[in-house]
């Protein structure tokens, strides 16, 4: 074994309420391989519980409601056999000594009637479509036009996150993070570009930030506020995403997020030159996690700098189930086969060895 060359990155730490034995964090990644009812299983538990010696994983994204959901064998927590399912993972993870949070997600207009219930459109905050095209059980098919939720209908999505959390809870997660990030439902409430309601929830930042805020307030009493993050995407532009004022949109989130007292933000730091996120680390004021094309090595610097508490990797934990014991011996990392991210089953999911039998 060499010296520890990442000391800060590899120490154990605290993440709001739970103790982490290190500070590199497993990024949550959708891999497409959810059973019969969108029910997480053996298989998936096995990939997680290889990838236990992370400080904490985050679970690819779940979906909250058949409302929120948006592609083939994505894994759902609203249905009893989803929460048995979870179990499993949760228990696989634990045995081996992890932490594991719920990533809960709602796609919005990132859908298609033809994975509807009853053929319906999906919900967004406004009626305006995402260029491109989505993969369904048909094939590719364009973005339709989303029907936009009508006032009245926003506290029952609301409530589905709420009972997603709850429902993470019964599965054994250690806690959840909300996904406002990537363009899905919360993004949407968030940006100028796909949110042009005139009510309470469009407009003005502050309006547009209430969804964000009562699906947060609805969730920190299921596991507490130490034990509920939020994940953000400021800059990121797939989907048609945009905004005409990403540093105060964002800055104002950020604030709110900060005054809420979430464990942690965490953001997917894209495109660096355009968008000041030391700025937006200060005006949340809390834990901040970090993602976003990170090295061991960058990552130390990060959190010797002062720059993140912690680092989420998301590729890398796909072909290196042992990356943190890579990190403490400085080994070579093993590359991952994009042709198995979202299908393969066992292929290019839970066949990439540790580095000791490899
Ligand atoms: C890749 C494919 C499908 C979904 C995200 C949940 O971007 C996702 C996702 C990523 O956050």
């Amino acid at each position: 074994m060499t010296d520890n060359l990442y000391p800060k990155l590899l120490a154990p730490a605290q993440l709001g309420d739970i103790s982490l034995e290190n500070r590199v964090v497993m990024a949550p990644m959708t891999r497409s391989r959810a059973g019969e009812g969108d029910v997480a299983t053996d298989l998936i538990a096995e990939y997680y519980g290889q990838r236990a010696s992370a400080g904490l994983i985050i679970s690819e994204a779940s979906q909250i409601s058949p409302q929120g959901k948006g592609y083939p064998r994505t894994p759902g927590i609203f249905s009893a056999e989803q929460i048995t399912g979870w179990r499993k993972v949760t228990e696989r993870v634990h045995s081996e000594g992890g932490r594991i949070f719920l990533q809960l997600w709602h796609v919005g207009r990132l859908s298609h009637s033809s994975v509807q219930l009853g053929g319906q459109l999906p919900v967004a905050p406004s009626a305006i479509a995402s260029d491109g095209q989505i993969y369904t059980p048909t094939g590719l098919q364009n973005f339709e036009t989303p029907r936009a939720l009508e006032t009245t209908e926003i506290p029952a999505v609301v409530d589905d996150f709420r009972q997603a959390a709850v429902n993470a809870k019964e599965a054994g997660f250690d806690g959840v993070e909300i996904h406002a990030a990537n363009g899905y439902i919360i993004d949407q409430f968030l940006r100028d570009g796909t949110n042009q309601r005139t009510d309470g929830y469009g407009g003005s930042i502050e309006n547009r930030c209430r969804f964000l805020k009562e699906v947060v307030e609805a969730v920190i009493p299921v596991f507490g506020s130490g034990r509920t993050g939020v994940r953000l995407s400021p800059v990121f532009a797939t989907f048609s995403m945009s905004d005409s004022d990403p540093a105060a949109t964002f800055g104002y989130a950020a604030e709110l997020l900060g005054k809420l007292g979430v464990a942690y933000l965490h953001v997917i730091q894209l495109g660096d030159e355009g968008f000041d996120y030391g700025a937006l680390r200060a005006q949340f004021g809390g834990t901040y996690i970090a993602n976003g094309g990170y090295s061991a090595q960058s990552a130390e610097q990060a959190i010797v700098s002062g720059e993140a508490d912690f680092v989420a990797f998301g590729t890398p934990f796909i072909a290196n189930p042992d990356l943190v014991a890579r990190f403490r011996t400085n080994a070579e990392l093993a590359s991952f086969d994009p042709a198995f991210f979202y299908q393969g089953e066992e292929k290019g999911f839970t066949d990439y060895p540790p580095l000791a039998s490899s």
